[in-house]
C-alpha cells in the first residue's frame, strides 16, 4: 500500500476536503474508528457534456480518510482502476463500501461492454483499498449509484438507480430497453429506486431487486412530475432512533430530500428537504454518524469554479429535530 497524500490544511465544513485531485458522491463511513470516505474521482477532459452524463468520464477510485472532524484528510491513492475490472468499459460512477465477513467491499458503477450501466464489487482486506474487482459485475445489477446498509441484525441491502444517463427508464418494464428515453406521464408514480437484499457472501444479490415507493403525506405515491419531490438518483440509507430514512438527489430540482419508513425496504414516505441547490448540476450525499455528531457529506463545483464534472467534497453537520424531521440545510458557496 502506498504512504497517503495529507492535505496541507485541517478540513474545514463546507470546504473541499482535498484541493489535489476532484471529488464527488462521496460515501462516508466509520471504519477502524476512523472515517472513510469512497467517492468518485472526476477528471479533466474536453469530451462532450450532455445528458446522457458522457462529461463524467471517471477511471478510477480514491479513498479519502480523515482521522476526526478537525484532521487534513488523507488521500489513500488509487483504490480501483477500470483497467483491473474485466466487464467495465466506461465511467466509473458513484461508490459505496461496506464491511462484513472481515472483509471490505467496494461496490461500483460502470458501463458493461455494451453501454449497459451495471454494478459491480471488489474486495479488500483494508477500508483504504486497494480492492481486487470480481470477474463480472453482480448478476441482476443495472443502473447506478449503489448504496449498500448494514442493518443491526447484519441483513445487507443495496440500493440503486438514477434517471437519465443512469437509464433507469430503460429497465420500466424489468428488461433493458435501450431505446427508451421517457418516464411515465407527469400524473402517473415516478419511477422509483431501486432495492436489493445482498446474499452472505455480499457478491450476489438474495433475489431480484424490487422498486422502491416513495409516498407523499397522504399515502399516495410521489407523481413523475414532481421534480421537486420525485426519485432521480444517489440513495442513501441511514437508520436513526429506529426509523429507516431514504435520502436522495431530485436532479432537475437540484434537491437533496429524505423518506422515512419503520422497514429498510419502505414504502416511505416522503419528509423534506435536507440540502438545497448547490453550484453544479448534481448533487449527491451521504450521512454518517462519527464521535457523537451527525454529518452530511456532499459535493458541489465551486473549486473548478462551477465546472459541473469537476466536483469536490464537502461536509457539514446534519442536526435532528425533536420529532426526528432533519433540519434544512441552505446550500452557501464558498
Ligand atoms: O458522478 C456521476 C454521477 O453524477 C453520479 O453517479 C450521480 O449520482 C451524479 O452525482
Amino acid at each position: 500500500m502506498t504512504n497517503p497524500v495529507k492535505s496541507a490544511k485541517p478540513a474545514v465544513p463546507n470546504e473541499p476536503i482535498v484541493t489535489h485531485i476532484y471529488t464527488a458522491d462521496p460515501s462516508a463511513h466509520v471504519f477502524e474508528g476512523k472515517l472513510y470516505i469512497y467517492p468518485s474521482h472526476d477528471i479533466d477532459h474536453d469530451g462532450p457534456t450532455n445528458d446522457n452524463g458522457d462529461q463524467y468520464a471517471m477511471e478510477d477510485y480514491h479513498v479519502l480518510s480523515l482521522d476526526d472532524m478537525n484532521a487534513a484528510c488523507a488521500d489513500h491513492g488509487e483504490a480501483l482502476h477500470i483497467r483491473d475490472v474485466p466487464w467495465a468499459s466506461q465511467q466509473m460512477w458513484a461508490p459505496d463500501a461496506a464491511f462484513k465477513n472481515d472483509t471490505y467491499y467496494l461496490y461500483f458503477p460502470a458501463r458493461d461492454k455494451d453501454g449497459v450501466f451495471r454494478i459491480g464489487a471488489a474486495t479488500g482486506t483494508s477500508p483504504a483499498g486497494p480492492f481486487k474487482a470480481e470477474d463480472n459485475y453482480i448478476p441482476g445489477s443495472y443502473s447506478i449509484d449503489p448504496a449498500v446498509f448494514v442493518d443491526q441484525d447484519e441483513r445487507a441491502y443495496m440500493y440503486f438507480g438514477g434517471l437519465w444517463g443512469g437509464q433507469l427508464e430503460k429497465w420500466q418494464t424489468g428488461e433493458f430497453k435501450p431505446d427508451v428515453t421517457e418516464g411515465p406521464d407527469a400524473a402517473a408514480p415516478a419511477i422509483g429506486p431501486r432495492v436489493a437484499e445482498l446474499s452472505d457472501d455480499m457478491l450476489t444479490f438474495k433475489a431480484e431487486p424490487v422498486e422502491i415507493a416513495i409516498l407523499d403525506e397522504d399515502g399516495n405515491p410521489i407523481a413523475a412530475g414532481d421534480e421537486d419531490r420525485r426519485y432521480f438518483e444517489g440513495p442513501w440509507m441511514h437508520k436513526y432512533n429506529g426509523l429507516y430514512y431514504l435520502s436522495y438527489s431530485t436532479g432537475t430540482t437540484h434537491k437533496l430530500v429524505y423518506a422515512v419508513s419503520e422497514h429498510p425496504q419502505g414504502p416511505f414516505t416522503f419528509k423534506g428537504t435536507i440540502l438545497t441547490p448547490v453550484l453544479g448540476w448534481t448533487t449527491h450525499h451521504s450521512i454518517v454518524e462519527f464521535q457523537g455528531k451527525w454529518y452530511l457529506f456532499y459535493h458541489d463545483a465551486s473549486l473548478s469554479g462551477g465546472v459541473d464534472h469537476k466536483r469536490s467534497v464537502k461536509f457539514t453537520e446534519l442536526r435532528y429535530n425533536a420529532d426526528g424531521t432533519i433540519r434544512t440545510i441552505e446550500y452557501e458557496a464558498k
